[in-house]
């Protein structure tokens, strides 16, 4: 009866099959935790995608901006990009079971004691206020107004989180906290920028997790930057992409004992 999270799989689904022996993996009793970006830039998106589906109860998901992108290109809403690799998928004939499933998944998962993100949450909320907040961008992608959200998805504005948003700039920067940032301001205006080691953190930023006075204290797991390769320097919050599709390890953490398991 374990509980394992797994960061970032992108689709390198060798190295998911070696971590899951390596940690005994059983579905009939343990529970794996993913946080996100299940597919895209690594060889084997389709295989990855059908056998998480596949574990049904035995796993708890949370989407990432690779798998919102998935997401957009089946709904006709992006282009592939030149370094996608998630065509197996959109040929598969199982394209629209997967992408029904893909689209039930939450933003953020809630198990005391731990929360768990794709990128991150934004300083100024609570944990209460984050869950429905999640709830909401949820909401649209479970319903019939999908593809209108993710139209308008995309884009960098507004910066900065306020109660005061309405309609779809409100979900937009709500999904851009929770799958896409890496630094953050106090007030919670976000930075955006292509840059991702810590050396780079622009002026007046902070990584998201060491912004002061941040509110939510629950221990949380996310995934998304693997340039911190699996250390945040912060208590209570564990980062676990270490950039298996970037030539790096796949990594699995016991939520129990907090021992850390890797694949190359
Ligand atoms: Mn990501």
């Amino acid at each position: 009866m374990a509980t394992y999270a797994i960061g970032d799989i992108q689709g390198c689904f060798r190295q998911l099959i070696d971590l899951l022996r390596k940690i005994n993996f059983n579905p009939a009793q343990d529970t794996l935790w993913i946080a996100g970006d299940l597919i895209n830039r690594g060889p084997q998106s389709l295989e990855t995608l059908r056998f998480l589906k596949n574990l049904g109860e035995s796993v708890k998901i949370v989407l990432g901006n690779h798998d919102l992108h998935l997401l957009a290109v089946h709904y006709g809403v992006r282009e592939l990009y030149p370094d996608d690799t998630i065509s197996d998928i959109l040929n598969a004939p199982d394209r629209e079971p997967l992408i029904a499933w893909l689209r039930q998944q939450p933003l953020i998962y809630y198990s005391a004691p731990y929360v768990m993100v794709h990128a991150g949450f934004c300083p100024t909320w609570t944990l209460e206020e984050a869950l429905a907040l999640g709830r909401e961008v949820s909401d649209q992608l479970k319903g019939p107004d999908i593809v209108a959200f993710l139209q308008a998805m995309y884009g960098n504005e507004p910066d900065t989180w306020s109660s005061d948003l309405k309609g779809m700039v409100r979900l937009r920067v709500i999904t851009n906290y929770l799958t896409r940032m890496r630094f953050c301001a106090e007030n919670g205006c976000l930075n955006l920028s292509k840059k991702t080691t810590l050396l780079d953190c622009p002026e007046g930023y902070f990584p998201w997790f060491q912004v002061p006075n941040r509110k939510i204290k629950t221990p949380i797991v996310f995934g998304h930057w693997s340039a911190l390769q699996g250390e945040t320097h912060t208590e209570n919050v564990f980062a676990l992409d270490t950039g298996v599709v970037w030539g790096g390890a796949l990594t699995a953490m016991n939520l129990e004992t907090k021992l850390r398991y890797n694949a190359n």
